[in-house]
């Protein structure tokens, strides 16, 4: 603990951001008063986003939760009544105990992501607790899953750039990732690199703030983005911009590949994309004429049924060209896999007995409503399933079964908390003990607490081993002190990058640099150690072997494909429920061609009804020519309003993407009409 009550001290970001900054915690009389980037890291360098900046407003918050409470209301009516921790345990280890003993363990259902990145509270004791009692397991597939893998059959795992180096690239594109909101430590390095002469392509279906920011912005039809980067490749093969040494030495399948792209021919990929012929070899030219040239992957791309396919063919395109060679060339999807830690010490697999059955996260509503045998319980940590997970409206039935014991643990009372039988107040990251390994840049960091617990909270770490004791488990693994879990987790020689990071070198020093090496030359982690443009892997999983654009599923025929994306003040819906971030980004928009609204009577200011055969909400029009006709788009997961209608995930489908279970938010269609009152 840094008890002292006065002075600056050194912290990490904890949210589920890429950006993972180093920050300068200023206490005054026991209290943050200030936070700041720390100008010492050297990928923050002293910057940090408007969200954190304003943390204090967050973790002061009075509508934070101090104490346990169980519920007195109906589900979903928020009415509550103050507990002691005794009663909450023992009311909760009560019901698992009688249900484990009657229905079996797999009954139970913890649910949970990353509202903290913080490794142990995050994917750690509450492994080890919930393999120990042999619970279902959850597949964790909400967020970067589909792309991961696509990622992966081309480059072997979750290994790309190391973005310091980028400020070296000539020419960067932003492909399917509104970085200035979600990213913006890459935006700072792009625009060093835009001062050594870089050029700056932005590929979106939206033109929002990272578009704005371009040199050059292509305005791109959902979906189909697999087929530009193919359009992109038949130009880069037909006029000899591919390195024939690099991909003779790198990778397997480029004569396979040369033959599949004639295909797709600029013709036929402008009419899929809505890209113009001449934009796809304007773009084809400078990239395959300008080295170095970085790709930053976003995770837009990926949250549709095609998105692993996608993300595993736009990562062919720096094979190809041979842009793994240069410094700041190359690209990231996620740098995840560097900085890999001693998962199975920390997870503890082995305290399972048998199997338990596996239950993707996005498709929770089905999972409580239909599956058999059913779920009784659920513990809810770290995220807020009622808002953030697709198809809200099958989640929010599944939530009021009469017959589903549901827990939460968070620092609000968040639409899913209204629906538990008992809330735990959660402290924040800054008040726990946890490490923080960034899936973008390549630092680590140990966070001590800075300030003591709020009220009566308490940390996942804590919880789950007054859990563990209440059940009556014996196991010591599930007693573990917080700095012995960190020490199993980044103890590993298996990964030799980690070797200079200690539990002491993390208390001497703010944040530590992973000994990363550059990925070529080098065995990559596919099967043939190479990058693999043809994947006998895929084929043999019933995918094309070959990077393919598959057509988006269609599920109706109404007249816009919409996009719920994130927006700049929140981190999901975290931020939602304080009024300064939810004031900062002013009220939940739909952002819709101008022609299309006209031809529907709406106008810029007005409240449009958004609806399909899932569910409807209501937004506030913005009409102009950021998004193509028959695109509409919103941004942010907002908190429940009085009266409002503004959880967009009631119209978000539950189906699951081509690749490791994920989501696609990005890829269902709507209707939009004038809001009845108006
Ligand atoms: N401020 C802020 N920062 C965040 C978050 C947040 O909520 N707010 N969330 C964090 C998390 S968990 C994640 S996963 C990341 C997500 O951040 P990003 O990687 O930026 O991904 P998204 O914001 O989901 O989508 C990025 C862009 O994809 C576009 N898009 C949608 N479909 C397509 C398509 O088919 N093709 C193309 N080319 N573009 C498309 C959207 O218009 C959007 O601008 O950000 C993290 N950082
Ligand atoms: N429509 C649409 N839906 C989306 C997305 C989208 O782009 N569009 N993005 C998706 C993506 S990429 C992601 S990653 C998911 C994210 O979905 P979630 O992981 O659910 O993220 P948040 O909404 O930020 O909720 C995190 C919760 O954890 C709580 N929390 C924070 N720290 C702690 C802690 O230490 N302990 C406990 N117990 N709780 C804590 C926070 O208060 C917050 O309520 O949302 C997905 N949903
Ligand atoms: S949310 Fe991202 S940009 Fe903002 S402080 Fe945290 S890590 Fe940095
Ligand atoms: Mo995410």
């Amino acid at each position: 603990m840094r008890d002292e009550p006065n002075g600056v001290f050194p912290s990490v970001c904890p949210l589920d951001c890429p950006d993972q900054c180093g920050l300068l915690l200023h206490k005054q009389d026991g209290k943050i008063v200030k936070i700041e980037g720390d100008p010492n890291h050297p990928v923050t360098q002293g910057a940090i986003c408007n969200k954190v900046r304003n943390m204090t407003a967050r973790i002061y918050d009075e509508k934070r939760l101090a104490y346990p409470l169980k519920r007195v209301g109906a589900k979903g009516e928020g009415r509550f009544e103050r507990i002691s921790w005794d009663e909450a345990i023992k009311t909760i280890t009560d019901r698992w105990k009688s249900l484990i003993a009657s229905e079996g363990p797999e009954s139970i259902l913890p649910y949970s992501f990353y509202g903290n990145m913080g490794r142990i509270g995050t994917e750690g004791m509450d492994r080890r607790f919930f393999n120990r009692m042999g619970a279902s397991r959850l597949l964790y597939a909400i967020c970067e899953s589909a792309g991961t893998e696509g990622y992966a059959y081309t480059m072997g795992s979750s290994f790309g750039t190391d973005p310091e180096t980028t400020p070296q690239a000539k020419l960067i594109i932003m492909w399917g990732i509104n970085a200035v909101s979600t990213n913006m430590h890459q935006v700072m390095l792009a625009e060093q690199a835009r001062k050594n002469g870089a050029q700056i392509v932005v590929i979106d279906a939206h033109r929002n703030q990272t578009g704005r920011w371009a040199d050059w912005f292509i305005p791109i039809l959902p979906g189909t983005d697999a087929a530009l980067a193919l359009g992109l490749m038949h130009i880069l093969f037909a006029e000899g911009l591919v390195d024939e040494a690099f991909m003779q030495e790198h990778t397997i399948g480029h004569e396979e590949l040369r033959t599949h792209v004639q295909q797709y021919d600029p013709a036929t990929v402008s009419a899929i994309t809505g890209v113009p012929e001449a934009d796809i070899y304007r773009l084809a030219r400078l990239y395959g004429g300008t080295t170095p040239a970085f790709i930053r992957i976003g995770n837009g791309i990926q949250h549709h049924d095609n998105g692993g396919m996608c993300v595993r063919t736009i990562a062919c395109l720096p094979a190809v060209t041979g842009q793994w060679q240069y410094p700041g060339g190359g690209a990231i999807k996620g740098n995840g896999a560097y900085l890999e830690h001693n998962v199975t010490a920390l997870q503890r697999p082995d305290l399972r007995e048998g199997h338990a059955r596996q239950v993707n996260m996005n498709l929770l509503g089905s999972a409580l409503l239909e599956l058999d045998p059913p779920i009784y319980a659920m513990y809810v940590y770290n995220s807020n399933p009622a808002l953030v997970a697709p198809s809200a409206n099958k989640v929010k039935e599944g939530l009021l079964r009469d017959d589903l014991f549901t827990v939460v643990h968070d620092l609000f009372l968040t639409e899913t908390a209204k629906y538990a039988d008992i809330v735990l107040p959660a402290t924040s990251s800054w008040e726990n003990t946890d490490f923080y390994r960034s899936y973008w840049h390549h630092y680590v960091q140990l966070q001590l607490p800075v300030i003591s617990a709020y009220g009566e909270s308490k940390s996942n770490v804590e919880v789950f081993r007054l859990l563990a004791a209440a059940m009556g488990y014996e196991e010591e693994a599930l007693y573990e002190t917080e700095e012995t879990l960190i020490r199993q987790a980044i103890d590993y020689p298996r990964n030799p990058a980690l070797a200079d990071i200690t539990y002491e070198t993390l208390l001497e020093q703010s944040f530590i640099k992973a000994g990363v090496k550059p990925l070529f030359p080098g065995r990559l982690r596919t099967p043939s150690g190479k990058i693999e443009l043809y994947s006998r892997q895929m084929e043999l999983k019933g995918y094309p072997p070959l990077p393919t654009y598959i057509p988006l599923p269609e599920d109706s025929d109404l007249p816009f494909r919409f996009i719920p994306a994130p927006n700049h003040n929140f981190l999901n819906s975290t931020f939602a429920h304080n009024e300064k971030h939810a004031r900062m980004e002013k009220a939940p928009k739909l952002h819709m061609h101008e022609a299309d609204a006209e031809a529907l009577g709406l106008a810029s200011g007005e409240l449009a009804r958004v609806w399909n055969e899932r569910g409807e909400c209501e937004l506030i029009v913005v009409t102009g020519q950021d998004v193509m006709r028959g695109v509409v788009v919103s941004q942010g997961l907002w908190a429940d309003q009085p009266g409002g209608k503004t959880r967009v995930n009631a119209l978000t489908p539950d189906r699951v993407a081509d690749m490791g279970g994920g989501a696609v938010f990005f890829s269902g269609r709507v209707n939009v009409e004038k809001a009845a009152g108006q």
